[in-house]
């Protein structure tokens, strides 16, 4: 397998995170960018591909983020940058809906093709998950003619109004920037960790109260989509049990609701399948991604029935970028690899090398409460032991230990307890065992 910029595939450190230049850039970077802008790890980027992060100081840190779950396929993939390189050379932009190009149609027959459900499709392009989070809702509203929209508790879906009030969680996403808009609303989830009720028939007895709450407090008939993350990602990596999402799309189908999954952190060969939905061999009506579709690219699509997709007014969707010819010729580029490169197996043989690590953590750390996901999107929670308690600090104490030793890690969750893996999928076994060792280390820092 080959790496787009053929970095050497090494976690090597040279300074101190961050180092120096990397020290001044900051300093220009607290003057110049706001101060509401997160930032996971202190370095700037230099270069970047296959399993490594170089920082400006000459650090390769091994990469356990993926832009948050964005360059599956690596940073500058090979494909992605042949194909942008000729694109760009051609033209850069005429806007779909002013004059089309060939690149826009084909990156919708491709998500038409890949995408689960054996019926007709149709797809839209846009810029972002956010956005395509709005289109799926407008178009689901257009097709249904009803106004809610129902979603559920540790959700994620963006950060524009309407997806502010579909996300749900408070700081740092929804803090100062209301009132959001109205027919949201939230369901409990099947979080089988924190579940308060029978442990072992989670996923039943969630289904109960999300229908007995749709149908006492909204109407069914009053809703057009349940729109749903198959594993929650921001919201920590909450998998529903077994039934779950199966039991959500059979209801949805009986009542005339439009079921619709957030794939955009979980598609494009994350999770061990082509899309998380698979797993329990669902087809949503509408599915929506983002991240993994463009090799880093910003693109995003809806993919649904074409009954459905077909619906809204002429010209009623769209936009001035969205499926930018240069996006286009990228996102080819990704899906090319994902399917030419094998890398659905990559992440189920990932997964496997994760599962092994994560779970000898849980056996020997009290501070482990939890170990979920699936392929190359598998997290920990992080306890008091003993207790149900978030372990913020320890979270915080081992992703900076991390760090220090060169290994980048992201966190996520309600309760701010969780890490989260998400690498490349083209990081080699040896790098993938180094950070997990590293994780290990760290842990075992934290829990003495
Ligand atoms: N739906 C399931 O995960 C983006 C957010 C990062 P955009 N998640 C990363 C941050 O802090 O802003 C996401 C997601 C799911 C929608 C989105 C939104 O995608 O491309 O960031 O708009």
């Amino acid at each position: 397998m080959t790496f787009g910029p053929h970095i050497p595939q090494e976690r090597r450190l040279v300074t101190a995170i961050p180092g120096p230049k990397s020290q001044e850039m900051l300093g220009r970077r607290s003057e110049a960018t706001s101060a509401s802008l997160g930032m996971a790890i202190p370095v700037f980027v230099s270069h970047a591909g296959g399993g490594v992060i170089v920082d400006i100081d000459g650090n390769s840190i091994i990469d356990m983020a993926a832009g948050i779950a964005t360059v599956n396929v690596g940073n500058s993939a090979d494909r992605v940058v042949a194909n942008v390189k000729a694109a760009i050379e051609a033209f850069t932009h005429t806007c779909f809906t002013v004059a089309p190009y060939s690149g826009y149609v084909e990156v919708c027959e491709a998500l038409n093709r890949i995408t689960p459900g054996n019926f007709k499709k149709k797809s839209m392009l846009v810029n972002s998950g956010a956005e395509a989070v709005e289109n799926a809702v407008k178009i689901a509203r257009a097709a249904t003619k009803r106004p809610a929209v129902v979603v559920f508790e540790h959700a994620y879906h963006g950060r524009t109004n309407l997806t502010m009030g579909m996300t749900a969680k408070n700081i740092p996403y929804k803090e100062g920037f209301g009132p959001f808009a109205p027919e949201i609303y939230r369901m409990p989830m099947a979080y089988p960790f924190r579940w308060v009720g029978d442990k072992d028939n989670v996923s039943a007895e969630a289904l109960d109260m999300v229908t007995h709450k749709i149908e006492k407090e909204i109407g069914a008939h009053n809703v057009a989509a349940i729109v749903i993350e198959p594993i929650q990602g921001e919201g920590g990596f909450v998998v529903p049990p077994k039934g779950f999402l199966p039991g959500l799309a059979a209801y949805a189908k009986a009542n005339g609701i439009l079921f619709i999954a957030d794939e955009v952190q979980t598609g494009f060969a994350r999770t061990g399948n082509m899309f998380a939905v698979e797993d329990e061999g669902v087809e949503p009506d509408i599915m929506i991604m983002a991240k993994g579709i463009g090799g880093g690219l910003p693109i995003a699509g809806v993919t649904g029935r074409a009954e459905i997709m077909d619906v809204p007014v002429g010209s009623g969707i769209g936009g001035t970028f969205g499926g930018n010819p240069i996006a286009c010729a990228a996102a080819l580029g990704a899906i090319a690899t994902i399917e030419e490169d094998g890398l659905v197996e990559k992440a189920r043989h990932m997964g496997a090398i994760i599962s092994a690590a994560l779970e000898s953590m849980k056996a020997k750390y009290a501070i482990v409460g939890d170990v979920r996901g699936r392929g190359a999107m598998q997290a920990l929670e992080f306890i008091l032991p003993g207790t149900m308690e978030p372990n913020t600090k320890a979270m915080q104490d081992i992703v900076k230990y991390c760090q220090q030793k060169g290994v980048l890690l992201l966190t996520a969750g309600t309760y701010s307890n969780v890490i989260r893996l998400l690498p490349p999928l083209v990081m080699p076994d040896h790098l993938l065992n180094e950070a997990l060792a590293i994780l290990d280390e760290a842990i075992a820092a934290s829990n003495a």
